[in-house]
């Protein structure tokens, strides 16, 4: 039995297909069930719901076999015990720094100035302004950045943008890009040698579904 591990929403959906393109579906709807576990029509694999941070813990400690999870999650989590085969191109968007509309991020973000910067991805913040040689004070956040900088929290915010249509609804803009992001299928090392029978062939599933 190999375990694979999803995270609702977008990495689950977007993921969905590329196991139908490998002829598998599932059993039960983590939408509609309260199921955490859930079967497959392939005997060999079940799926596990995980929050999306959750799921390169779970595959490093090979709790789970593999799993799915963004680019920013896991430049976040450091990969460590983690082999990354495969780029799947889904649920992509752009990391960005954002600041309200009238804010002049050129001159706040000079080299040798101090900013005051709230995100979730404290890691890759932390290198992008070491990188430009710019000063800040990190400030930790769990969900909706957006607000720090429209409450005086921060300066400006480091977050996923996909459409914009967020950051336009809360007078913020894009002033400068990151990189771009799209989901990763991890696997755990160990697992990929002990149980290769059963992960190669998925792994191939996945390469010819993503092509
Ligand atoms: O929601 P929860 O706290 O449980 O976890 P999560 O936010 O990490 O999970 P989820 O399902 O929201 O995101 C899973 C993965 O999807 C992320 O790790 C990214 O790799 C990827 N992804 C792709 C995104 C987006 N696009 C995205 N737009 N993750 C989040 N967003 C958010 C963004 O943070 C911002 O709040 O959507 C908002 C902006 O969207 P636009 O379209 O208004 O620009
Ligand atoms: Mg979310």
């Amino acid at each position: 039995m190999i375990t694979l591990a999803l995270s609702k929403g977008r990495i689950f959906d977007e993921t969905l297909p590329l196991l139908e393109a490998a002829g598998i579906a599932l059993r039960d709807d983590p939408e509609t069930s309260r199921k955490l576990i859930l079967a497959t029509t392939c005997r060999d694999l079940r799926v596990i719901i995980v929050r999306a941070s959750d799921v390169p813990t779970y595959v490093q400690y090979g709790a789970a076999d593999l799993g799915v999870a963004g680019k920013d999650v896991l430049d976040e989590h450091g990969g460590q015990g983690l082999y990354q085969p495969l780029d799947l191109k889904i649920a992509r968007c752009r990391m960005m720094v954002a600041a309200p509309r009238d804010f002049d991020y050129e001159h706040a973000a000079r080299q040798g100035a101090r900013l005051r910067v709230a995100t979730k991805y404290v890691q890759t913040a932390r290198e992008h302004f070491a990188a430009k040689g710019v000063h800040v004070d990190l400030i930790k956040l769990y969900g909706s950045m957006e607000l720090a900088p429209l409450t005086g929290l921060a300066d400006a915010i480091v977050d996923l943008v996909s459409t914009g249509r967020t950051l336009r609804a809360n007078n913020l803009k894009a002033v400068e890009e990151i990189g771009v992001v799209s989901a990763r299928l991890i696997v755990n090392q160990a697992a990929l040698k002990l149980k290769r029978g059963v992960i190669q062939p998925l792994l191939d599933a996945f390469a010819r579904a993503t092509a």
